[in-house]
């Protein structure tokens, strides 16, 4: 039996809004904003453990060093860490404000994950996502590497590929996987953005290469048959959707998503067909443009839902953000959803604000996993969300977390100093290892 187990992204003390994504429009737009790292960690904490008490798997990914201090020295400054950190706020700013982003937390960017059943070794896979698209993310790979490693160490982990925009690969975001109920058997379907030997005309970055995607679903050994690829339409990554998953959601046989979402949607759907035929009838919602406009979409991140199954459920329950309830338009649209629809029934609202205004919603902050019940077990149990580890996490975050942090806030030394003092403690709360922050020193 397999279950979708969620690895959400446990956000990190320097959580600000620098505005460095170009083409997230809430990146852009709240650019210079106050943020709230106590209360942005504890909404994701009180996410999980949300998902947790409603019975389905929850499990943890730590966040990484913040400021990124091996990067510092690696663009040329020398001395102790105080000395980096003042002459780089000196001599580049605007480079520093990249060393201190949390957007870790994101781990729907963290890799590319196949279920060992799809596979051709029949082991779990997951490839580390490169997000060569941006500079303050490209930071990211090593660290996910060894987290990855960690909390699954009987699955195949792979590097990241080759860091190019060549091979743009921005991991789970740009990929769904749909399967039936009896058939262990499923569809990859890798959602790109652009084809790297093509010039794009979009206006903001298509931040996923097909040649990355199909570089991934050799490295995991996927069935060709299987394995659907679709190209993201310019429409959407102009209107802000810089993923796939801010205008799409799949799970078990259903992909629910905004009918501008894709390049080519007949073809999406009768490539799926087929890749489906003998294992499942798949299950198309799509919201016309009529119905809930791209940008109502974009701005409530509606298909930035999660779409979970709910243990003892037979149907579908979406957990989306807050924001949805904002937007008249998109909430009575879910409520007749709901209300209409056979398989999506339910639906749920967290407050993930603070990552919100940076652009990342509920899916955004986890790393979906189909496990199978034998890999269940295997699951290193520090990264499992516990009762007592909700509750380290909850004291941890009040001790060592700041109410506000200001763009000024970041040229702090202190800032430094406390959020590696936060590091060190959680390495002994998640038992991380006591080379996992600092070994690159
Ligand atoms: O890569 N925002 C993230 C949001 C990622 C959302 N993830 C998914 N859709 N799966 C990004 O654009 C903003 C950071 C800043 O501006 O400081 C940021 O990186």
């Amino acid at each position: 039996m397999v279950t979708v187990a969620n690895f959400d992204g446990l956000i990190g003390s320097t959580h600000n809004y620098a505005g460095l994504s170009f083409g997230n429009l809430a990146s852009f737009a709240n650019t210079g904003l106050i943020s709230n790292p106590h209360a942005a960690a504890l909404q994701g904490l009180e996410k999980m453990k949300k998902m947790s008490d409603i019975g389905l798997f929850q499990g943890v990914l730590p966040p990484h060093q913040r400021p990124y201090l091996p990067m510092i020295r690696n663009l040329g400054f020398q001395g102790n860490d105080n000395e980096i950190f003042q002459s780089a706020w000196k001599h580049s700013p605007d480079l520093m404000v990249n060393f201190f982003s949390a957007s870790s937390m994101w781990a729907a960017n963290s890799a590319t994950v196949s279920p060992s059943s799809d596979c051709n070794d029949n082991r779990l896979h997951l490839t580390v996502a490169n997000m060569s698209e941006m500079f303050h993310r490209s930071m990211e790979s090593s660290q996910t590497y060894r987290s990855l490693k960690k909390a699954f160490p009987f699955a195949k982990v792979h590097e990241a590929l080759f860091s190019h925009s060549f091979l743009a690969d921005e991991g789970a975001a740009n990929h769904v996987r749909l399967c039936g109920e009896k058939s262990k058997k499923g569809v990859e379907l890798f959602v790109y953005g652009r084809d790297a030997y093509t010039k794009s005309n979009s206006v903001y970055p298509a931040r996923q290469t097909y040649q990355a995607s199909e570089t991934i679903t050799r490295n995991h050994g996927l069935e060709i048959l299987r394995t659907v690829y679709a190209k993201q339409s310019e429409r959407a990554i102009n209107a802000g959707a810089f993923h796939n998953d801010v205008v799409c959601v799949g799970a078990m046989s259903t992909l629910f998503y905004h009918e501008l979402a894709f390049e080519n949607t007949d073809k999406l759907q009768s490539d799926i067909r087929k890749s489906a035929d003998g294992i499942f009838e798949p299950i198309f919602i799509e919201v016309k443009e009529s119905e809930i406009p791209l940008q109502d979409a974009i701005e409530s991140y509606l298909f930035n839902s999660m779409l979970v199954k709910i243990p003892g459920c037979e149907y579908l329950t979406l957990i989306a953000p807050l924001e949805v309830k904002k937007n008249e338009k998109v909430e009575s649209f879910c409520e007749n959803l709901v209300a209409s629809n056979n398989t999506i029934k339910d639906i749920y609202y967290v407050d993930v604000r603070q990552s919100m205004r940076n652009g990342g919603g509920p899916a955004c902050l986890r790393l979906a996993v189909p496990l199978n019940s034998e890999e269940k077990k295997l699951v290193n149990k520090k990264n499992i969300l516990t009762e007592s580890l909700y509750s380290d996490l909850k004291i941890w975050i009040n001790r060592h977390y700041r109410k506000e942090i200001s763009p000024n806030d970041l040229r702090d030394v202190n800032l430094m100093n406390e959020s590696f003092s936060a590091l060190d403690e959680l390495t002994n709360i998640m038992k991380l290892g006591s080379d996992f922050y600092f070994f690159q020193k």
